[in-house]
């Protein structure tokens, strides 16, 4: 006699958030440490180049400021996975050791930490994951893909691929993430955002060596059908690009460091902060209502905004046109304090920790955008 097989689920190709996960270097940066840092560099620098400065041919470096950065941008801290070599005045950048070939990669390794907490959150074992997406601003590679060396770690069979669309990297990896589920091509995806964004940070450049820190999310996207009973319906998607120079990075494997290029900003982080802000608010916070339009949802009865993470000021004012009031805590939590900007993982890191209060019913929008320019909205409903 023949043994009778499960009778496979029926898939809803309604795509939901069963769990995330979320993964915190040990060691922070505080203000402080980091403005005396730079500014140690700075005399470096003044003392170095004293003659052309005195000559009126060169302007010494200024300070940087512990209350200019708090005040401009609302971080007071930031976690980072090289702590030493950043502060140390000479060196000034994150020194990984590099690994074998046969060793996991370091973004694969906190990339795995976060997606088997979401894993683990949602009482769901690997070889249930058809996909895995690795979403974040910067590689650490060109190949293999990232994805594929978490795929590999955990043990999933199916596939995996590598995005990056900066600080929006994990909206998008959601809504791609979620169209697999609408259109049945897979059941259970996992979009990880490893962001060591201290790598790719100008720790020497006063505009922006505060912005940035380093963290690793995980959200794990599945078909209604096979979720856990408490979890988040997403609602609906929408993604924007708008090209901009306004945030840029030239680093490439065209443009390789030469001894005359070395160093060079360009092949770093750098951006025109102002015209980001200016720019970036009214574009955002116009898209959000648009598309809640669409969705038959009125703005003002979100409960809650997990807003990107660059700057305070910037989510007050999104917030603010979105709800029609200003925002409170409760309505538009900050992770920024804490962990700065961590690109395209910040908003998850919001949502991961300042979403259990709500209750079974609650709409809620997951919202990021950055450089590209780049934006992408995510409206959610608390089930269960
Ligand atoms: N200490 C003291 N003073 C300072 C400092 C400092 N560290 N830095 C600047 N100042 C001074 C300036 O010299 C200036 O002085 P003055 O008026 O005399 O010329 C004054 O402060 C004002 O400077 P700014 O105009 O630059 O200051 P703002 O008030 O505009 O604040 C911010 C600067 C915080 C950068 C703000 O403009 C901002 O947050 N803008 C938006 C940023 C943003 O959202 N960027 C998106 C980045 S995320 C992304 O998509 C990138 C993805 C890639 C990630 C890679 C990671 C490395």
């Amino acid at each position: 006699m023949q043994e009778s097989q499960p009778s496979p689920i029926a898939l809803t190709g309604r795509p939901v958030i069963s769990a995330t996960g979320l993964f915190t270097p040990a060691e922070s940066i505080s203000n402080a440490e980091l403005v005396s840092s730079f500014n140690a560099f700075a005399d470096r620098h003044n003392a170095a180049h004293a003659e052309a400065i005195a000559a009126g041919e060169a302007e010494p470096l200024p300070y940087s400021s512990v209350e200019f950065i708090e005040k401009a941008s609302g971080i007071k801290s930031r976690h980072v996975m090289s702590k030493a070599p950043i502060l140390d005045p000479g060196t000034m950048c994150p020194r990984l050791p590099e690994r074998g070939n046969d060793e996991l990669s370091i973004m694969a390794e906190i990339g795995v930490a976060a997606a088997r907490q979401a894993l683990e959150r949602a009482g769901r074992s690997p070889q249930d994951v058809d996909a895995v997406l690795c979403a974040a601003s910067n590689m650490q590679r060109a190949y293999p893909a990232m994805a594929i060396e978490i795929q590999q770690a955990l043990g999933i069979d199916g596939f995996g691929f590598d995005m990056n669309v900066a600080c929006s990297s994990a909206t998008f990896g959601i809504q791609t993430a979620a169209d697999y589920i609408r259109a049945g091509n897979a059941r259970s995806v996992l979009v990880v955002s490893p962001e060591i964004t201290s790598g790719h940070l100008n720790w020497r450049d006063r505009d922006s060596h505060f912005i940035f820190g380093d963290v690793a999310t995980a959200v794990l996207v599945e078909d209604a059908a096979i979720a856990p009973s408490a979890h988040w319906d997403i609602l609906g998607t929408k993604l924007k690009t708008v090209f901009s120079n306004n945030i840029r990075n030239n680093f490439g494997f065209l443009n390789r460091a030469t001894p005359e290029t070395e160093g060079t900003p360009d092949k770093l982080f750098v951006q025109e902060g102002r015209k980001v802000f200016k720019e970036v608010v009214p574009m955002v916070a116009q898209m959000i209502l648009d598309e809640a339009k669409r969705l038959g949802i009125d703005p003002q009865t979100l409960r809650r905004l997990w807003l990107h993470q660059a700057n305070a000021g910037m989510n007050r004012l999104i917030a603010h046109k979105v709800l029609g009031h200003e925002a409170n805590e409760d309505e538009s939590p900050t992770v920024l304090d804490t962990y700065g900007n961590t690109s395209s993982a910040g908003s998850i890191i919001a949502f991961h920790q300042h979403r259990d209060d709500l209750a079974a019913g609650d709409t809620g929008l997951i919202c990021s955008f950055g450089a590209g320019y780049s934006a992408g909205t995510v409206f959610v409903r608390k089930i269960g």
